[in-house]
């Protein structure tokens, strides 16, 4: 049914109020349907005699989430958002916004350019056009500033980040909490407007503000923007509405929002948006409905397990953990308390929350507590045997249909499934450290894991707030094999000249959160030893072994930030070379007789990008992942790429393959075996064609 055909904006009679309802499920995006019917109710009811005063409210679960994303990059078409809004708030008839759910970027602005705004007490208000690599284009950077003032406003529009009813009351963006049904309540306030001069927020002039200020906040955003543009930019146009009447701040934010539609960061983000989305509808299991899942066990209260239990209780699961004494059981109380303590403490949730999680979780060392659940989930220790048994055990204990999932992180989960006996009911669930944090979460298909199991691991993503990429069975599944091949490189590197700070400097100036030495200093250096050593007696003796200076460091019990020294120190927790390790560096180099050479940042981070796109379409090539936008939103969200690049399948398109093949290349003449170029790059650079144009299954053919 097309827009036309369906009732997107309706007007119900309320007495003397008009109440117009916005109902464009799923979100109310304010589609060319949706402003054209805001535009046909506000002017009849402004034409209606009954009609004293206007409320706008949403149908379902929101308000409304702004602009409708999928007509970006089309032809823009009449009216403009804009437009619509600069009628509303011209209106002689007091209008009220009646705010439940969200009201996000085109949402907030409409409510903006209502005279008043009524929030449902669990409702939030944003602009988030940055996260899509835009800023607001329908006057949310000029409207806001008038009613909060400057410095918060630049804060709100360029983090882009979401206001509780709570703070927009107390910021002024709100003018009433609602007390009982929203509509009734938006309905009496209006009603109370009446006769009263009307608030426009274009009338007002933004509070005197400390330009000092209001730089530094800029400059801080821009800072943790990491190289995407928007969020400076978002800043900058907050500032215009202290320099110039609304009408000229408002086209000024219009001709940007355009630029920066056209932009490649833009498009980067939009397509991070709708992949993220994307990702947990994996072919495989389309049309397969999940198994029912109401409580949940895990395996292991160590930080992973820890950290997984407070995922689930935050997700409103009861869950029973199993530790292996009541020692590590209490210790693992401690673990999984600790974050909730933390908001108690920050006043984040309030003690009545506090009490419900404790309720939810139980923790011990009896087996059989997790007898009855519908869900297993094993956090124990990174090695085969022990994962074995745990599942031998598990597969005598859990009741018939529990999925049974392991959150290994790098073995093999059929092997695993094996030791149940019950393989079909096997899958991976490889959380990402910390577990109750991160959103990326891989759902691992064994060869006999059957699709209702993986189907399952991919609905409890949604309800616990992850987002799920299903990949199959491979040393590190997608993420963790893209990894551990390009990061021997930065290895061979530092053993050639580069030094680890130069290499973190790169990859963090090309928008990496963190660079690889840092990371793995936070995670520890005794984590990637261990694996070196259990794989030591099948390694490759052809490939070329360039992490002894890290096996150096282990021995001397560097073992990162938890043992206050790795590739750096941390004096006062500041990360700082430490010349010893420049020394240590410099005694391998020569010990091995590493020719030295220049490492500019440029070449670190071709060459880097290089082997994650090679070995990635090595991953599409084995079927580990099905689809570009798996691989892209795993290591986005699980990695750390940045978002503003679109993930590296996306990057690489958009720089071109042929460019990508070249610096393959050159790395594989650099670093030799293990580099060599993917075949399906080869041809489809051959073709001009990007992995965007891949159909369904060429990559495998590809192999
Ligand atoms: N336009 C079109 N579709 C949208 C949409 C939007 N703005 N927001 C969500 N959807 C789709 C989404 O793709 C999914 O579809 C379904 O709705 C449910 O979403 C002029 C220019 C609102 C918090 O950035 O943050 O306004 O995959 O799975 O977890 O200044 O969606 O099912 O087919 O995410 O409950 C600014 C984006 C736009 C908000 C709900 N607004 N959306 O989360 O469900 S730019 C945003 C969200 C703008 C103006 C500018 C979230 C949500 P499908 P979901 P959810």
């Amino acid at each position: 049914m097309t827009d036309a055909e369906k009732q997107l904006v309706r007007r119900e009679a309320r007495g003397n109020v008009a109440l117009i309802l916005i109902d464009n499920p799923p979100v109310n995006a304010t589609s060319q349907g949706v402003r054209e019917g805001l535009a046909k109710a506000i002017a009849a009811a402004g034409a209606d005699p009954a009609v004293a005063a206007i409320v706008i409210t949403g149908e379902g679960r929101n308000f409304v989430a702004g602009a409708d994303i999928r007509e970006f990059g089309k032809p823009p078409l009449k009216p403009a958002l804009t437009e619509v809004l600069n009628d509303i708030e011209a209106s002689g008839k007091p209008v009220v916004a009646a705010v439940h759910g969200v009201a996000l970027g085109g949402g907030f602005e409409l409510a903006l350019a209502c005279h008043a705004r009524v929030l449902d007490p669990q409702a939030h208000v944003g602009l988030p056009e940055v996260k899509l690599g835009l800023i607001p284009g329908a006057g949310g950077t000029q409207r806001l500033p008038r009613l909060i003032g400057i410095v918060k406003a630049i804060d709100i529009a360029g983090t882009g980040r979401q206001v509780n009813a709570k703070e927009a009351l107390g910021l002024g963006v709100a003018d009433a909490i609602a007390d009982g049904d929203l509509k009734e309540f938006a309905t009496d306030f209006a009603r109370g407007l009446v006769g009263k001069p009307i608030r426009r927020a274009s009338a007002a002039a933004p509070a005197p503000f400390d330009q000092e200020e209001a730089k530094a906040a800029i400059a801080a955003i821009d800072k943790k923007a990491r190289g995407q543009i928007s969020p400076r930019i978002a800043g900058e146009t907050v500032l215009l509405a202290a320099k110039l009447p609304f009408s000229e701040g408002l086209a000024r934010e219009r001709a940007t929002f355009l630029e920066l539609l056209a932009s490649g960061q833009s498009k980067a983000m939009r397509y991070a948006f709708v992949a993220e989305r994307e990702a947990p509808r994996a072919p495989q299991i389309e049309g397969v409905a999940p198994r029912k899942v109401a409580r949940v066990g895990i395996i292991g209260a160590g930080t992973m397990g820890a950290g997984i239990a407070v995922a689930f209780v935050d997700g409103g699961f009861p869950v029973s953990v199993v530790e292996t004494s009541a020692e590590a059981a209490a210790a693992g109380a401690k673990r999984i308390a600790a974050p909730w303590d933390r908001h108690l403490a920050s006043g984040r949730i309030g003690a009545a929350e506090r009490a419900a999680k404790d309720k939810l979780v139980s923790i011990g060392s009896d087996l059989s507590a997790i007898a009855d659940r519908d869900l297993i989930i094993e956090a124990v220790f990174e090695e085969m045997p022990i994962k074995q048994e745990t599942f031998r055990r598990l597969g005598a204990v859990a009741k018939p249909g529990a999925i049974l999932a392991t959150n290994t992180s790098y073995l093999d989960v059929g092997q695993i499934g094996e030791a149940s006996g019950r393989p079909g009911d096997v899958i991976g669930m490889h959380f990402f450290s910390p577990a109750n944090i991160m959103r990326m979460l891989e759902v691992v298909q064994a060869p006999k894991s059957q699709l209702d199991a993986v189907a399952t691991g991919v609905s409890i993503a949604k309800r616990i707030g992850k987002i799920a990429v299903v990949c199959g069975v491979c040393d590190g599944f997608i993420g963790n094999r893209i990894l551990a091949h390009w990061r021997p490189l930065v290895d061979m590197m530092v053993e050639d000249g580069a030094t680890p700070q130069a290499i973190d400097a790169a990859l963090e100036n090309f928008g990496f959160a963190m660079g690889p030495f840092a990371v793995a200093d936070l995670a520890g250096l005794d984590i990637g030893w261990a694996r070196r050593k259990r794989l030591a007696a099948t390694r490759d003796p052809a490939l070329r072994y360039a992490s002894t200076i890290a096996d150096r460091l282990c021995e001397l019990g560097r073992f990162g930030q938890k043992t206050g020294a790795g590739w750096y120190v941390y004096p006062g927790g500041k990360r700082t070379v430490d010349p010893e390790v420049t020394a240590l560096i410099e005694k391998v180099s020569a010990e091995k007789g590493r020719m030295q050479r220049d490492f500019p940042a440029e070449t670190i981070v071709r060459m880097v990008r290089a082997a994650i796109v090679n070995e990635a379409a090595k991953v599409l090539q084995d079927g580990i992942a099905r689809r570009p936008l798996d691989i892209d939103v795993v290591l986005i969200h699980g990695y750390g790429y940045p978002v503003w690049r679109g993930g590296p399948m996306f990057e690489a398109d958009a720089i071109g393959l042929e460019h990508v093949l070249a610096d393959i290349e050159e790395t594989h003449a650099y670093a030799g075996d293990g580099y060599e170029p993917a075949r399906l790059i080869v041809d489809l650079a051959r073709d001009k064609r990007g992995f965007a144009d891949l159909a369904p299954g060429e990559a495998e053919r590809a192999a």
